[in-house]
């Protein structure tokens, strides 16, 4: 079992680190596969070209927005779990910049153009963040978790033993969302070639928001109410058996799931589902957050099938940690009707709420 090769979905769940050509190219091949596979007439030169234009102006579009998004200064990092007083701390950006000490000098194996370049990156030593916070002991592993719910997963003592940084600066400028900024793990390639083998390319997380150290304790909201791993564990268990979609680090065969039913979480936390509502799911990364585009399931699916929190995974029932984007999963039985959604195996899920 590859529990390092890369899943699939990770590609669909990124989306702003499309290049602008990559943007157009996708939305025209979108478009183009409504044409052929939404009806059997085909389209005219001119219905084509103009709909070449539309994706031109789409995509322009996209990099607006990626430009005037969340920029730099409203950018924040997280960082907890399991800190020796179990506290976590959100950082801004002002109290980034004023971490950030330590300069590296190494290749970048993101840096296609010129992979033999030698690159400045600027940036907060992570060994520095840990003794701040403070590793709990025999915690081992520390999750770097991005805005598009990548994870990546690095060794504590690794962390120590060399300048591992979070950049915020690449050749003395602010790294672009394009570039993988605002926030870069970066690892030393250059002058610790040790390092390569161990962590490559697919190890250097762009835009990070939160860091994991070990893995969190279960902590669900429901409105006011937060649930914790001895309430998930008085309800019925449920195991479901299915193909994971989550984002990288999962086994592609069919994976056993070991959690409670999200309806019987709300049943607890003492939640109605009125008819035709909506259970929204919130996890960690801002993908799983975002206001305009929750991730939902019908009220119908919620009772009619199986949608359950995971927090155990394989025939050893084992813990799913936070390298697996644990301590809870959202698992969807294919039998429901849900939409297909990529985002809807949701990693490091803290929220539930019902809403219209
Ligand atoms: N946030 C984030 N970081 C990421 C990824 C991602 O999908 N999201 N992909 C990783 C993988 S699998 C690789 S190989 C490289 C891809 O970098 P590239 O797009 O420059 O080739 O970035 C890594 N960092
Ligand atoms: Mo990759």
């Amino acid at each position: 079992m590859n529990l390092h090769k890369p899943f699939n979905i990770q590609n669909q769940l990124r989306p702003a680190t499309l290049t602008p050509f990559k943007i157009s190219f996708t939305l025209v091949y979108l478009i183009l596969g409504t044409y052929l596979t939404g009806c059997s007439d085909r389209p005219t030169d001119a219905e084509l070209e103009r709909q070449r234009q539309e994706a031109i102006v789409m995509n322009a579009e996209a990099i607006a927005t990626q430009k005037t998004g969340r920029n730099q200064k409203e950018w924040e990092l997280v960082i907890g779990g399991q800190t020796t007083t179990g506290k976590s701390v959100r950082l801004s950006w002002s109290e980034l910049e004023a971490l950030a000490t330590t300069s590296i000098w190494t290749q970048d194996p993101h840096n296609t153009n010129d992979p033999d370049a030698i690159v400045h990156f600027h940036g907060i030593a992570v060994s520095r963040l840990l003794n701040q916070l403070g590793v709990a002991p025999h915690v081992k592993e520390v999750t770097f978790v991005a805005d598009d719910a990548y994870r990546s997963t690095v060794n504590v003592a690794d962390l120590y033993q060399y300048p591992i940084i979070i950049a915020l600066e690449r050749n003395t400028q602010k790294i672009s969302r394009s570039e993988g900024g605002p926030l870069y793990l970066v690892f030393p390639h250059t002058e610790f070639p040790q390092l390569q083998s161990k962590y490559p390319d697919r190890f250097w997380a762009f835009y990070v928001t939160d860091i994991v150290i070990g893995t969190e304790p279960i902590q669900l909201r429901l409105g006011k109410r937060v649930l914790d791993a001895s309430a998930l564990e008085k309800l019925p268990p449920v195991t479901l058996e299915e193909t994971v979609g989550y984002p990288l680090g999962w086994p592609a065969s069919k994976v056993k799931l070991h959690g409670v039913l999200i309806r019987d979480v709300l049943a607890a936390a003492g939640l109605q589902i009125p008819n035709n509502s909506y259970v929204i799911v919130r996890g960690k990364s801002p993908i799983y957050r975002d206001p305009n585009n929750p991730v939902r399931i019908k009220a119908s699916d919620i009772r009619n099938c199986d949608i359950l929190l995971a927090t155990r995974w394989g025939d050893d029932r084992i813990p799913i940690s936070a390298t697996m984007g644990g301590p809870v999963t959202l698992a969807i039985s294919s039998s429901c009707q849900t939409q297909l959604d990529n985002r809807r195996w949701v990693t490091f899920v803290e929220e539930l709420e019902v809403a219209d």
